[in-house]
């Protein structure tokens, strides 16, 4: 229900000629209630597939700080840091959530990519998801479970328009396009935090 969004409105430059490049972040907790966010937390910890992802950086093969798995519809093939990703097939407990999410969001999403931060030493560098097979138009809906992390945004070119979104167990945070083309966002590293978070972003690959 569109009552039921508190809506950050990305767009704060008064500049017409930027603001149509902006794009739209709503974020809405409570898609599920702290039960249903502990079970699908606990279900998808157990029974995804997480694999370590790597990362080419600087010439080398390191890491990525988190564990990643990618589920949607066969065909469905996402290429990020040169390798070739075929999803895995949709478990019960994945697609019950995207059609939670494809209510909530009025949009269709053909498959996920799933990442678990094991604590506050796992994180997510600065990107845009405008890699050439996700489809522009298309939002980008992601789910938090697990540990509360902050997300944070930022403008490419009017680099001081930031934003930080605390992402609660069981919220759906939505970028609406062209979100991607004009703003950067992370999940950094956070001091303190010890239990672990899982996100599902929900997308669209052509
Ligand atoms: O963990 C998050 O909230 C963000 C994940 C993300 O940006 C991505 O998977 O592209
Ligand atoms: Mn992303």
């Amino acid at each position: 229900m569109k009552s039921a969004w508190s809506e950050s409105r990305a767009a704060v430059s008064h500049d017409t000629a930027e603001s149509f490049l902006d794009g739209l972040v709503e974020y809405r907790p409570g898609l599920f209630d702290d039960v249903e966010a502990g079970f699908l937390l606990r279900r998808l910890r157990a029974t995804l597939h997480w694999r370590q992802p790597r990362v080419r950086l600087f010439g080398r093969e390191v890491d990525s700080p988190r564990l990643a798995a990618w589920y949607g519809d066969a065909g469905a093939v996402y290429t990020y840091s040169g390798l070739r990703n075929e999803p895995l097939p949709w478990t019960a407990t994945l697609d019950a959530i995207r059609n939670s999410v494809e209510r909530a969001t009025g949009a269709t999403f053909n498959s996920v990519l799933a990442n678990l931060y094991r604590d506050g030493g796992d994180s997510m560098g600065w990107h845009s998801d405008d890699e050439p097979e996700l489809l522009p138009e298309a939002p980008i809906a992601s789910v938090s479970l697990g540990c509360p992390r902050r997300f944070r945004l930022q403008h490419k070119r009017h680099r001081h328009l930031r934003l930080e979104i605390p992402l609660a167990p069981g919220s759906l945070l939505v970028m609406r396009a062209p979100m991607q083309q004009s703003w950067r966002h992370a999940v950094p590293r956070e001091r303190g935090v010890e239990g672990e978070r899982v996100n599902l972003t929900f997308r669209r690959v052509a």
